[in-house]
């Protein structure tokens, strides 16, 4: 079983001609340091897509600046560490528990958290899953009712800034929430879905109300496919 699961799909190597050219004149290091550099994933869909249930201006917001910021941020970070050379994954399970590299545990993480939370939603998601996730389900939670109680009362229980998840831990699927950047790879676990539940995901829509958000979430936006599909990998 992976322990790692999802892995952020990043345009590693590519660079735009231009570049590449100007890189073959001053050497494989700094074309090799270059093409590591974290990026900001496109998201899967347009800025108007999820609306009305996530604005435009929540998604330019949170995408554009929130999630931009951490990508340079962790460049920043890690530029001329040994840190420089490795995936975001290992950049995480590098520093995790690491006081002392809490910066960079932080930023990477939130790339992470959020490469991972815009491919955990889509336009007209929502609803139940099916399939062996179903399955997986039932038998672990009881019923599907049973995992929304468990994940809505994680996602409002969350006090301040965090995630509610849905995780695999040896083998068994359970309801978990982190505070801040902290994420279930730095737990031995598998992510297989996760709701922002940090006030700028929602605030803009939704002021206070993160029942309501959340409920949304669920009803409305979750991609039970790429759900489906992490389960399936883990
Ligand atoms: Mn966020």
């Amino acid at each position: 079983m992976g322990m790692t699961g999802y892995r952020l799909n990043q345009p590693v190597g590519y660079l735009p001609s231009s570049l590449a050219n100007a890189q073959s004149l001053v050497g494989q290091d700094t074309l090799f340091s270059l093409s590591m550099a974290h990026t900001l994933p496109a998201l899967p869909y347009g800025p108007d897509a999820l609306e009305p249930h996530i604005s435009r201006q929540t998604l330019e917001f949170h995408h554009g600046k929130h999630h931009a910021g951490y990508v340079t941020n962790l460049n920043n970070l890690v530029a001329g560490t040994e840190l420089e050379a490795k995936s975001l994954e290992d950049t995480i399970t590098a520093v995790a528990g690491d006081a002392s590299k809490a910066g960079v545990f932080n930023n990477a993480a939130q790339v992470w958290n959020h490469s991972f939370y815009w491919q955990c939603i889509k336009p007209s998601g929502g609803g139940s899953p099916t399939g062996a996730l179903a399955d997986k389900i039932a038998a672990d939670f009881g019923g599907f009712d049973k995992f929304v109680e468990a994940f809505k009362t994680a996602g409002a229980t969350q006090f301040g800034s965090g995630w509610a998840w849905l995780v695999l831990d040896g083998g068994t699927l359970k309801v978990t929430k982190t505070a801040n950047a902290d994420l279930p790879l730095a737990h031995g676990q598998t992510a297989l879905l996760t709701m922002d539940v940090w006030e700028h995901a929602y605030y803009l829509d939704y002021q206070n109300r993160r029942p309501d958000y959340m409920t949304t979430f669920l009803d409305k936006l979750v991609n039970w496919d790429f759900v489906a599909a992490n389960l399936a990998a883990a």
